[in-house]
């Protein structure tokens, strides 16, 4: 059955979008103080998207989230200090301060650890599936996460097809932000509508407006239904736009004024503050507040962070995460 998006519901997609976007901004910040060695990618313009895929997903699911996920990863459980201790390197983090970036992922809980190679993390949703179904589960569903530019790449027509023949319940979501980088939808694909893709291999496709909270959850909630009822891969494209360089070293001076100010280029926390107070009864008193006590445990948590130091040369284990005694100690220590 597809959960409604109700009061309740609403309020914590939009609470997980806001601790999002506060965070981001953080993170900004933090890069151009120099705190953070690694790239920052911002999901600015993708929230709505996002957490209705994290919303979507249920406890004992695979998520392979993109850069632009914070919003999802929040809902489907991971934590503001995980992804600060990631990013400014504390050893306590889920990658122990190997990353300093955005592939960190918890894959005992989940979440698969983000792969730069687009469109490789569609396989690694797919295996993951193969491995619950050979195993007896029943009831899971994976999604897999990517922009537009990952439809080009050889590893997203494999994975596509691959899960179609398997029938895998797997939510293959396409954030359409209309930018790989600088490389604009027209020297991407040659197709009308992304959408199109899914005809040649068998897949239902969705098409969704990404800026639209409310669309988003619709289609999510019934794609999701789909997949785990049996029905297949569901392929769904998101329209919206990035709101923000491809990583905070790039100005996005190529991003036309004419692509801003078309619907895609509405802000869709704008948009779902309007629905929260226009239809959903919430104050701009309650939504002030909340943003205020958001950025207060954002802030808070950065202070823990930043206590907790590097790691030690001389002490720190350096073997590799895969290795039996880290995973253990992982498993323990970063909770
Ligand atoms: C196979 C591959 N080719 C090129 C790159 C370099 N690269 C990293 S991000 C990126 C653009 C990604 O665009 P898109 O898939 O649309 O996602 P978005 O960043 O817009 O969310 C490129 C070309 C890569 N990581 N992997």
């Amino acid at each position: 059955m597809n959960q409604e998006l109700n009061r309740e519901t609403i309020e914590q997609a939009y609470r997980y979008m806001l601790t999002a976007r506060k965070l981001d901004e953080r993170l900004a910040q933090l890069y151009r103080a120099g705190d953070i060695f690694g790239g920052v990618f911002l999901g600015k313009g993708q929230e709505a998207l996002s957490v209705s895929v994290g919303m979507a997903l249920r406890k004992g699911d695979i998520y392979a989230p993109l850069i632009r996920d914070g919003a999802g990863r929040l809902a489907f459980g991971e934590t503001v200090l995980d992804a600060l201790r990631n990013c400014l390197g504390s050893p306590l983090g889920p990658m122990r301060a190997r990353d300093g970036n955005v592939h960190r992922g918890r894959p005992r809980e989940g979440c698969m650890a983000m792969i730069s190679h687009l469109g490789a993390s569609i396989s690694v949703v797919n295996g993951a599936l193969m491995a619950k179904r050979m195993k007896g589960e029943s009831g899971f569903m994976g999604a897999a996460c990517i922009g537009e530019g990952a439809t080009s790449t050889g590893a997203f027509h494999e994975a596509l097809n691959q899960a179609a023949i398997e029938k895998l319940p797997l939510l293959l979501v396409v954030a359409n932000n209309q930018y790989a980088y600088s490389t604009p939808t027209t020297m991407q694909f040659a197709c009308k509508k992304l959408t199109d893709k899914a005809v040649g291999y068998g897949v239902t496709a969705h098409e969704v407006d990404g800026t639209d909270l409310e669309s988003c959850w619709n289609t999510l909630q019934s794609a999701a239904r789909k997949a785990r009822e049996g029905e297949g891969p569901q392929l769904i494209v998101a329209e919206l736009l990035r709101l923000c360089g491809h990583g905070e070293h790039d100005d996005a001076h190529y991003v036309t004024d004419d692509m801003k100010q078309s619907n895609v280029g509405k802000d869709c926390m704008e948009l779902a503050r309007t629905l929260m107070t226009s239809q959903h009864g919430f104050s701009d008193q309650e939504l002030q507040e909340w943003e205020t006590s958001t950025q207060k445990d954002i802030n808070h948590s950065i202070s823990i962070v930043k206590q907790e130091g590097g790691p030690d040369p001389y002490t720190h284990s350096w073997n590799p995460l895969a290795t039996r005694e880290l995973n253990e100690q992982a498993n323990g220590i970063a909770k």
